[in-house]
């Protein structure tokens, strides 16, 4: 069994060189990258997040922690995912106007691209209408929209309603996610789907599509 303690306790202090080396160690010892990043690297951050809300961490910190995350994230890219699946479709990703999280966005984009859909990634900060020109763009069949701050959430509506205005909203699907967004959230603003995680968004995200 590894040592995850070790890695949170890295990833807190956002010590990037030995972060990637002790996943990397995790890795070469037999653990599943899918652990790693579950047991070690969210629940990392999640302790993060516990200490940015006391005041124990400040932004810079946490933007050393985050980068961290990201650095590993990258090294467990190609073994996350379900390989050989069939699914397809064109999905625009983003995180809406105002907020700046894209740890699990990413996440999310990748385990959408690992299940053979196209994906577009527009980053984070979008807004409304850069979100409907890149659908058009791409002629997308799904809209993925994240957001971590409550104070972002209602731009998720502003977001498809957007879509609505724009007559696409029966050509794509709407899924959004992010931690405090729920299914009744979703309800509420009218997007066909809610994930809480990476692997259920590409889950529902294949379920969408059929
Ligand atoms: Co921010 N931050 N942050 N932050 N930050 C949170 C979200 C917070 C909960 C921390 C806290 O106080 N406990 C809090 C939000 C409170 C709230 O509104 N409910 C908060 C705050 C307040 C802020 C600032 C306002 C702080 C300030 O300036 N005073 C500020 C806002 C900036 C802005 O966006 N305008 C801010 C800034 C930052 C940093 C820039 C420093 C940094 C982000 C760096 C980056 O993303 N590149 C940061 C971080 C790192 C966090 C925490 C610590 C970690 C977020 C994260 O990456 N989690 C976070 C606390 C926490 O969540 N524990 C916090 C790991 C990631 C894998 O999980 O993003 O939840 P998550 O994604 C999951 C699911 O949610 C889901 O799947 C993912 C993977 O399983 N999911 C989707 C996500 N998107 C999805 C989309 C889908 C489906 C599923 O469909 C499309």
């Amino acid at each position: 069994m590894f040592d995850f303690q070790l890695l949170i306790e890295t990833l807190i202090r956002g010590d990037i060189p030995k972060l990637t080396g002790l996943v990397k160690e995790a890795l070469a010892r037999g653990t599943p990258a899918q652990e790693i990043l579950d047991n070690g690297l969210i629940a990392g951050m999640d302790i993060v997040g516990e200490k940015m809300e006391n005041a124990d961490m400040f932004i810079p910190e946490v933007l050393m922690s985050a980068k961290a995350m990201n650095a590993c994230v990258e090294i467990l890219k190609p073994l996350l995912g379900e390989q050989g699946l069939v699914a397809k479709g064109k999905v625009v990703i983003g995180t809406v106007k105002g907020d700046l999280h894209d740890i699990g966005k990413n996440l999310v984009a990748m385990m959408l691209a690992s299940s053979g859909f196209e994906v577009y990634n527009l980053g984070v900060d979008r807004a409304p209408d850069q979100f409907v020109a890149e659908i058009k763009a791409k002629n997308a069949d799904m809209l993925g929209l994240s957001a971590l701050l409550t104070t972002t959430m209602p731009m998720m509506k502003q977001t498809i309603d957007a879509v609505v205005e724009s007559g696409m909203r029966d050509q794509v699907k709407i899924m959004v996610g992010g931690a405090p967004v729920t299914q009744k959230f979703a309800d509420e603003i009218g997007a066909d789907g809610f994930a809480p995680d990476a692997g259920s968004a590409a889950k529902l995200a294949k379920a969408l599509m059929k």
